[in-house]
């Protein structure tokens, strides 16, 4: 399947936060409270370091299962896939306390990711995800806030990643994961998240890492939705299985946003 440059972008609905605040809170099956002090990463070179051997792209398919409450809306996830480069793939989510403020939740996701797309090729941006979110965010004008991940891939291999809260990412290689995101928390279960207001977090707070893929890697990006209800082990059997799909009850209600993508060369 060929990557494909069309954006889509879907509704969710989290837990309103009782004290009318716009943090989420959720329960996590796996987690673990992370916190607290922003990191002061350094910014990559924006530079492409030339391409030795086969040039890597990723190719993609996506899905999205609303919260069942949200079906009709399609929840607040949003994401984005391009084709610029070797990929590029983006989920943001949407906080949903904003609902008690009369916010649709929806809105800030679903403009972040359209601004981040528009974006992908700027001159500026140069290959960098963090700056990607850094722009993306500026550029958004709703109001409410979203955790994100923005992961590109550079043809030589190198899959830059940045990460604001508990969106999360995996690199799948014959069966094993050999590199996995961690989320940003506040605390336990109140993510990082990007926000309309000065009182959220930006571009500085991102996590960024990058990791060398190779021909035949497997990534599963995804809203915590997904990470939330499906343990690593469980994502690895899935992957290269092909399925007509389990129907399970229970869990953490949530919109889930997964997308898979497979390193092919170019
Ligand atoms: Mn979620």
């Amino acid at each position: 399947m060929a990557a494909t440059a069309v954006s889509q972008y879907y509704l969710s609905f989290h837990s309103i936060p009782e004290d009318g605040g716009t943090w989420r809170r959720r329960r996590r099956r796996t987690g673990s409270s992370v916190c607290c002090t922003p990191p002061v990463p350094s910014i990559p070179s924006s530079s492409p370091p030339p391409v030795v051997g086969p040039e890597l792209s990723l190719s993609f398919g996506a899905h999205v299962i609303p919260h069942p409450k949200k079906v009709e809306k399609g929840g607040e996830d949003a994401f984005f896939i391009s084709s610029y480069n070797g990929g590029v793939v983006a989920v943001a989510d949407g906080v949903s306390g904003w609902a008690e403020q009369n916010v649709n939740p929806a809105l800030f996701s679903r403009e972040l990711m359209s601004k981040a797309s528009s974006l992908v090729e700027d001159e500026e941006v140069s290959y960098n995800p963090r700056t990607l979110i850094q722009k993306a965010h500026a550029a958004t004008s709703s109001v409410g806030s979203a955790t994100v991940i923005i992961a590109m891939l550079e043809k030589n291999g190198t899959l830059k990643i940045a990460s604001v809260g508990d969106c999360g990412l995996r690199v799948i290689r014959k069966g094993q994961v050999v590199f996995s995101t961690s989320p940003e928390e506040h605390y336990f279960d109140c993510p990082y998240q990007l926000s309309s207001e000065a009182v959220g977090q930006t571009y500085l707070d991102a996590t960024v890492s990058s990791v060398e893929l190779v021909k035949g890697d497997t990534l599963v990006i995804g809203s915590d939705g997904l990470f939330d209800n499906v343990f690593d082990h469980e994502i690895v059997s899935a992957v290269g299985t092909t399925s007509d799909g389990v129907t399970n009850t229970g869990g953490k209600l949530d919109d889930i946003t997964v997308i898979v993508g497979h390193a092919e060369s170019s």
